[in-house]
């Protein structure tokens, strides 16, 4: 039986950046391709039936009851990260599932219904930019072709990247058979903010996810020598670009509750003594009104193409991936918050796997104290006793819907 913080010792090697910090593993990579090996060991030494489904989900099947897998309660999360993401997100949740099939059998529960820890890939789109891929996959909430077709920051596209990873991309879509097997969804995560430290607990239950989406904004200019192009003489899509990155912030501090980001952005060529000929900055909007989120990528764009004009230059707006505010099943939220007696609700800025399943299948997330308050940074932490508290509080979760 191994703790929280024995398993997460046991990848901490796994996918380091040395160049950011962190951890850098992005989907059906090497780093996460160990990862999911790792998992399937992990999940077969506690005597799970391991699987791989039809969109590269991981399951690890208990597999009890006379009634087969249908209608299963489901937990687990992503092993994938953001680039120089930190040691939790993700695999907190997929340790403590693990942890907990360990307490529950330690308490010698005898479930009445199979249960399965679910490993979803590519939660993060770090490298296909669409979050939540394998759950959208999963509910059909992303066209397969689509997906199929997206491209990493190499050309690869989704499909050959889930070929090379063993998995038939002609087959990825959505898939009732998997849907049908889950009862109940419940993911454990790292808190991504402070709510818990203000909370003072260890452990709250989920309540909303806020809106988000992701839009990419190509600006285009005319790239050029940077020693013998007059000042005068420039179209220069770097200069529209900053403009744009100031107006994202001032459009998003005008509006109570948005919180708008560019944390990426791409000159091409990317010379140091070139004017660039395109700028790529990516954009990613969040607030609990859809309505508002998309009027703010208008005010945006509008300003964008001001910029873009004074300077010359074009710019392309491209909606990436959007997720709508999700509230958690109201039944299932007071089940565990009753099995947590006095648990908090929180709600998160963060997306979630269990926020795209809440749209077919009962979903709840669990949420552990990270004291630093920092996500997607190296700095993201729990402390082993939290970890502990998480699992236990998981388990006991699962226990009371088996
Ligand atoms: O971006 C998010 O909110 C999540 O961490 N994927
Ligand atoms: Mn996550
Ligand atoms: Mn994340």
């Amino acid at each position: 039986m191994d703790s929280v913080s024995a398993l997460l010792d046991s990848i901490a090697d796994v996918g380091r950046d040395a160049f950011r910090g962190g951890y850098s593993r992005g989907v059906y990579t090497g780093a996460e391709l160990t990862l999911r090996e790792w998992f399937a060991e992990e999940a077969r030494r506690r005597g799970l039936a391991v699987e791989t489904d039809r969109n590269g989900i991981l399951w690890g099947w208990w597999d009890a009851g006379e009634g087969g897998r249908a209608g299963a309660l489901v937990t687990g999360s992503h092993l994938d990260s953001v680039p120089g993401g930190g040691a939790y997100d993700g695999p907190l949740g997929v340790t403590s599932a693990l942890a907990a099939v360990d307490l529950l059998r330690a308490r010698g529960v005898r479930p009445n219904r199979s249960l399965a820890v679910a490993v979803f890939p590519e939660e993060e789109g770090s490298r296909f930019g669409v979050s939540c891929l394998g759950s959208r996959l999963l509910t059909g909430a992303i066209d397969a072709d689509a997906a199929r077709n997206l491209t990493d920051a190499d050309g690869v596209t989704f499909a050959e990247a889930s070929r090379a990873a063993g998995i038939d991309p002609a087959h990825l879509g959505r898939d009732d058979g998997t849907l049908a097997n889950i009862g109940d969804f419940v993911e454990l995560h790292v808190e991504q903010g402070r709510g818990l430290i203000d909370l003072d607990s260890a452990v709250a239950v989920g309540s909303t996810v806020l809106g988000h989406g992701r839009w990419r904004l190509s600006v285009s200019g005319q790239g050029n020598h940077a020693g013998t192009t007059l000042m005068a003489d420039r179209a220069d899509p770097m200069i529209a670009a900053a403009q744009i990155v100031l107006a994202v912030r001032s459009v998003a501090r005008a509006e109570d509750g948005a919180r708008a980001t560019v944390g990426r952005l791409q000159p091409v060529p990317g010379g140091t003594n070139v004017i660039a000929s395109r700028v790529d900055l990516w954009l990613d909007i969040r607030h609990e009104d859809d309505a508002v989120t998309a009027a703010l990528v208008e005010r945006i764009h509008g300003k964008a193409q001001m910029a873009a004009a004074f300077e010359g230059c074009s710019v392309n707006l491209t909606a990436e991936s959007r997720s709508g505010t999700v509230s958690f099943d109201p039944a299932l939220q007071r089940t565990l918050q009753n099995s947590l007696k006095g648990a908090p609700l929180l709600p998160t800025g963060a997306g979630h796997d269990a926020a795209v399943l809440s749209g077919l299948v009962p979903a709840a997330m669990l949420y552990v104290r990270n004291p630093t308050g920092v996500s997607h940074s190296p700095e993201e932490f729990v402390e082993r006793d939290d970890a502990d508290a998480g699992a236990a509080a998981l388990a006991d979760v699962l226990e009371d819907l088996l």
